[in-house]
């Protein structure tokens, strides 16, 4: 127990000067993390972060904003060339936050949502009232569920069809329908489907918060292009920006989204992370191609190294992955609460995350049957397929062989040496987990 003002103050600045000299010597695979790059990092430490801004660039509610107003329009124009988008919204402070102000802009209380539910891959933001999810608790929507192909770990059209159908029946023909999610493999049909949910009057929304980077590299599927009317996402995991939000969408719902963001959901829109997220999107228009590409190929090559290691990653007939993530089904070892616990102890940071049919089958979030992995971390920190060949070989020397976790630690020390800087970025001054002292 501390007990003067100066030994708590110094207690934190020890807190965070240990964290940064851990991450220096992990590996980290959360899938819905990454390291921005040392330009981000000076961006979001500015005065921006002291301001208020309110309303659009040019109509503020607050003096002052000369310059966050310029910086917030390069964020826009940055944003819609990278994506190619008509209308965008940088104001979001996050990708729930912005999922809230999609909900607000097309939908009431009341009305029904269709996405996939938690443990097929959905989002929080996305989930029913009695799981305490935004869409039902928040903005009191009823969500139904999107029907997931197990095997395919994808939307299955023709079942999802046949819900649809039932409750059209019943008068609860849905307003809303969210493709995309937090476990995104594999491109949803968006193409397939959008043709069927604008006849039925609903609004068709992709979640591409964990995809977002692979989106703007060219990579993965092109939501607006298929027919979605908005896109939701954050500006940290695929894109490796600060952590932030933003929408996207045709110009013809621009007013409707402006409202509910502004001021619907949001008052003060973070200025120092919308800065963040303009030097990201400007790195991403000059690396982000190759960037993605590498993502994706150290994502299959991660699986097939598990596979190769008598893992169970889901999906192995379609490659496991066309994203930066990878599902394995880890119940022959224990359960995933207990594997990443096992994995921190060496320096591994994964998540623990529940499989399509872990509920069915008694399993609970917080020992699920599951763990997640991401590659846009590593990836930035230059690792190629090479690396994720010795990480897959780490990761059985934790789980399979159970060897001394402090004795792979030691060896995963070693491994980080050599990976210490961000790539694909226009800087490389500082290293990537460096612990910046400015006071
Ligand atoms: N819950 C986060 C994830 O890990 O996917 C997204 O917000």
């Amino acid at each position: 127990m501390l007990s003067s003002a100066k030994e708590y103050y110094e207690g934190v600045f020890q807190l965070l000067k240990k964290h940064h000299a851990w991450f220096r010597c992990v590996i980290p695979l959360i899938a819905s993390e990454n390291v921005p790059s040392p330009a981000v990092r000076e961006a979001i430490i500015t005065d921006f972060g002291n301001r208020y801004a309110e309303g659009w660039p040019g109509r503020r509610v607050y003096a002052g904003c000369t310059y966050i107003d310029q910086v917030e329009l390069l964020c826009i124009e940055l944003a819609k060339k990278l994506f190619n988008a008509e209308f965008v919204d940088v104001r979001p402070i996050s990708g729930v936050v912005a999922n809230l102000a999609v909900y607000t802009a097309f939908a009431e209380p009341g009305d029904y949502m269709l996405a996939l539910s938690i443990p097929s891959g959905g989002h929080i933001s996305m989930g029913k009232k009695k799981l305490g999810g935004t869409a039902g608790a928040v903005h009191g929507l009823n969500v139904e569920y999107l029907a997931l192909n197990h095997q395919e770990l994808n939307v299955d059209v023709d079942e999802t069809i046949r819900i649809v159908e039932e409750l059209v029946k019943t008068g609860k023909t849905p307003k809303l329908v969210m493709f995309g999610g937090s476990v995104l493999p594999f491109p949803h049909p968006v193409k397939e489907m959008e043709g069927y949910f604008h006849n039925l009057g609903a609004t068709v929304v992709y979640d591409a918060a964990h995809v977002a980077g692979l989106i703007a590299g060219g990579t993965f599927q092109d939501p607006l292009r298929e027919g979605a009317d908005v896109v939701t996402l954050s500006t940290h995991k695929t894109l490796p920006g600060p952590q932030h939000g933003m929408i996207l969408s045709l110009e013809k719902h621009a007013e409707r989204i402006k409202r509910a963001t502004f001021p619907g959901v949001v008052s003060n829109h973070h200025l120092q992370n919308v800065a963040g997220v303009a030097v990201a999107l400007a790195e991403m228009l000059e690396f982000g191609r190759k960037y993605a590409k590498q993502v994706i190929r150290n994502a299959k090559a991660l699986g097939q190294a598990l596979y190769e290691r008598g893992f169970k990653v889901l999906a192995e007939h379609k490659g496991f992955t066309e994203s930066h993530v990878l599902l394995i089904d880890i119940t022959e070892y224990g359960d995933g609460g207990k594997i990443e616990k096992e994995l921190e102890k060496a320096n591994i940071i994964i998540n623990r995350n529940l499989l399509p049919w872990d509920i069915r089958e008694g399993r609970h979030y917080m020992n699920p049957g599951g763990i997640r992995l991401g590659t846009s971390e590593t990836t930035r920190l230059g690792m190629k397929e090479k690396q994720m060949e010795e990480i897959a070989e780490f990761i059985k020397r934790v789980i399979v062989d159970k060897e001394s976790t402090e004795k792979v630690k030691e060896d995963v020390v070693e491994f980080r040496k050599n990976f210490q800087k961000v790539h694909f970025c226009f800087e490389k001054l500082r290293d990537a987990y460096e612990y910046i002292e400015i006071k």
